[in-house]
C-alpha cells in the first residue's frame, strides 16, 4: 500500500502536465529551415537559381552574390525568414505584408508582432529614389501556412505597369519573383509552408 500512495502524486503531476496549454511547434532556426508548397499568382515564376552578378548591391531586393541574405551591409535586418521588395526610383506605394500561421499579420498598420517586423516602409520612411520594404523573422518562425501578399497601394499617379522584385529568403534558400501591377489595388501573392 505504501508504494501505491508514493506514486499518486506522480500520476498527478503527469496528468496536469498533460492538461496545460502546448506551445506551438517550432521549427529549428536557420539553415534547417525547409519550405514546401511555394505557391505564386497565377502566371508568376518562382526562381530559386542564384547566379552571382558581382559584389552585393543595395535596395535592389536581389541576392547579388548568392550567400543568401537579400541586400546585406545595406542597414537591412535579416533572420530565419526575409522577404524583400523593391522598386527602384519609381515614385508609387507598394506595400509588404505577411500573414503568418498565428492568423497575424505584419504589415505598414502593425509593424511588429510576436516573432516577425517590418523595419523599413516606403514611401514613408526615408526612401529617397530606392524605395524598398524590408519584413524578417526575429525569432525561429512556427510551423504552417505562410502568405507574402504585395499590393499597389498608390500609384501616385504613375503611369502603369509598375515593376518589382520580391525575394524571400528562407533558411539558407532564397526566391525570387518578378512583380509587375497594373492598377490600384492590384495584388501579388506568394505563399509557402513550413
Ligand atoms: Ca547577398
Ligand atoms: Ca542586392
Amino acid at each position: 500500500m505504501r508504494s501505491l500512495f508514493a506514486t499518486i502524486p506522480v500520476v498527478v503531476w503527469v496528468a496536469l502536465a498533460a492538461c496545460g496549454p502546448s506551445p506551438a511547434p517550432h521549427t529549428p532556426v536557420g539553415a534547417a529551415l525547409t519550405p514546401k508548397n511555394l505557391s505564386a499568382t497565377q502566371g508568376l515564376a518562382i526562381e530559386s537559381a542564384c547566379v552571382v552578378s558581382g559584389v552585393e548591391l543595395c535596395f535592389n531586393a536581389i541576392d547579388d552574390n548568392c550567400n543568401g541574405v537579400i541586400d546585406e551591409g545595406c542597414g537591412l535586418r535579416s533572420g530565419p525568414i526575409q522577404l524583400t521588395v523593391a522598386w527602384g526610383s519609381v515614385p508609387v506605394d507598394l506595400d509588404l505584408r505577411l500573414t503568418v500561421p498565428s492568423g497575424d499579420t505584419v504589415s505598414d498598420e502593425t509593424r511588429t508582432i510576436t516573432g516577425f517586423r517590418l523595419d523599413h516602409d516606403c514611401p514613408r520612411d526615408s526612401c529617397g529614389e530606392q524605395n524598398y520594404e524590408n519584413l524578417f523573422a526575429t525569432e525561429d518562425p512556427p510551423l504552417g501556412h505562410y502568405i507574402v501578399t504585395v499590393k499597389l497601394a498608390d500609384p501616385i499617379g504613375y503611369i502603369s505597369p509598375v515593376k518589382a522584385t520580391l525575394s524571400a529568403r528562407i533558411g539558407s534558400r532564397s526566391y525570387r519573383v518578378a512583380l509587375e501591377f497594373e492598377k490600384v489595388g492590384d495584388l501579388r501573392t506568394f505563399s509557402f509552408d513550413l
